[in-house]
């Protein structure tokens, strides 16, 4: 078979050795990154399928890691579905009007595959420029893109998320449904376009309790994992350790592990699924023999899991060295699997 190592660890299957990219590989931390992006607004670049091309690919050359991930954000569907919402420098992403009741759901429509005609433009010049490096395509998973939208910016404690959530749990409901049908759809168009994967990032469900995941959250993450079962899924979020079991019952293929659990312990909590992760991004700071270690204790604790895609247990950090990522990628390569 001629499946990339991604495709086949994502489905459990044994590699000579785990696949690895990173989260956040495309952006901050390389200096081609902020060279292209110079005077360009973050989401407009995110439009020009030229730029998301070439910002794509960067860290493919320098690094070669086994998979390229879309250049875009999770907030680019809500922008593209008529939400006013911006990326501001320093910041993140700011809606001007955030949603706080009944009478703000209307302002949610869906997403037609018209309204992101950049993305399907981009990942067609993608696929032929790859080659055989898989593109994971990728969104925000609907609680992570209503606590930008109810909250009106990035949050540390997501409390009038939860004051809604709890007060009145009918608009909730309503508003996790209608994110989760453009999140569908926005996956939808990268898989017709020629995503290999896709990751669902649940980047602030640890914020959460078991309770409130499991009655309020994942049955809208998993109808839109329902809805895009042609690919290998990836569900990723950080600080949930505690209802893993959820998060691959919400229709995951693998599951994404922040650093706080090891490897071995999560295949014991999600017995049967690919797994994907784990080293600490702050890790990558400390001494180069520390590094050492740690990659190779992840390589060898993922051997618990059917399958493993070495990546991060979060995002890389702004100011991470290159070269020290470049390491980390030779020494996964180096590294033998969990064949035989
Ligand atoms: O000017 C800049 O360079 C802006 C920085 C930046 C970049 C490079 C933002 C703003 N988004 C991105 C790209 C991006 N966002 C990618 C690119 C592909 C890759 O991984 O290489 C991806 C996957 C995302 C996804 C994303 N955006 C998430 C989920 C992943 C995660 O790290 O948890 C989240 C939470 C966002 C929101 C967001 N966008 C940008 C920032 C600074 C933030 C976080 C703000 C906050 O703390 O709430």
């Amino acid at each position: 078979m001629n499946e990339s190592l991604l495709v086949r660890a994502s489905r459990g299957q044994r590699t000579e050795r785990p696949p690895v990219w990173f989260m956040r590989q495309a952006g901050r931390s390389l200096p081609e990154y902020r060279k292209v992006r110079e005077g360009v607004p973050m989401l407009e670049s995110c439009q020009r399928p030229d730029m998301v091309v070439e910002i794509t690919m960067q860290p493919v050359r320098r690094y070669g890691v086994d998979a390229a991930i879309l250049f875009s954000d999770i907030v680019v569907p809500l922008k593209a579905a008529g939400i006013d919402v911006e990326i501001q420098p320093g910041v993140g992403p700011v809606v001007a009007s955030p949603v706080r009741g009944a009478a703000d759901l209307e302002r949610l429509r869906p997403l037609e595959p018209g309204d992101v005609g950049f993305i399907t433009e981009a990942i067609h010049g993608l696929v032929a420029e790859l080659g055989s490096t898989p593109l994971i395509g990728f969104a925000g998973a609907p609680f992570t893109l209503a606590s930008y939208l109810v909250e009106g910016g990035p949050s540390r404690h997501h409390e009038r998320t939860k004051a809604l959530m709890h007060s009145e749990p009918a608009v909730w409901h309503e508003l996790l449904s209608r994110v989760a049908a453009i999140t569908a759809s926005f996956l939808q168009v990268q898989i017709d376009a020629g995503a290999s994967v896709i990751q669902l990032f649940d980047s602030w469900a640890g914020a959460l309790s078991e309770s409130e995941y499991r009655r309020y959250v994942m049955p809208h993450s998993a109808s839109v994992l329902a809805g895009i079962a042609s690919v290998p899924r990836i569900h990723f979020g950080v600080g949930t350790s505690e209802f893993l079991p959820l998060m691959a019952e919400a229709g995951a293929d693998v599951v994404g592990v922040d650093w706080r659990l090891p490897l071995d312990e999560a295949a014991r909590r999600v017995p049967g699924k690919a797994l994907q992760g784990n080293l600490d991004p702050a890790i990558l700071f400390a001494d180069r023999a520390v590094v050492d270690v740690e990659v190779d204790r992840i390589v060898a604790e993922g051997r618990a899991a059917p399958g493993h895609i070495f990546n991060l247990g979060h995002g890389v950090l702004p100011s991470t060295d290159p070269d020290v990522l470049a390491r980390v990628v030779e020494r996964v390569h180096a590294a033998g699997g969990t064949e035989g």
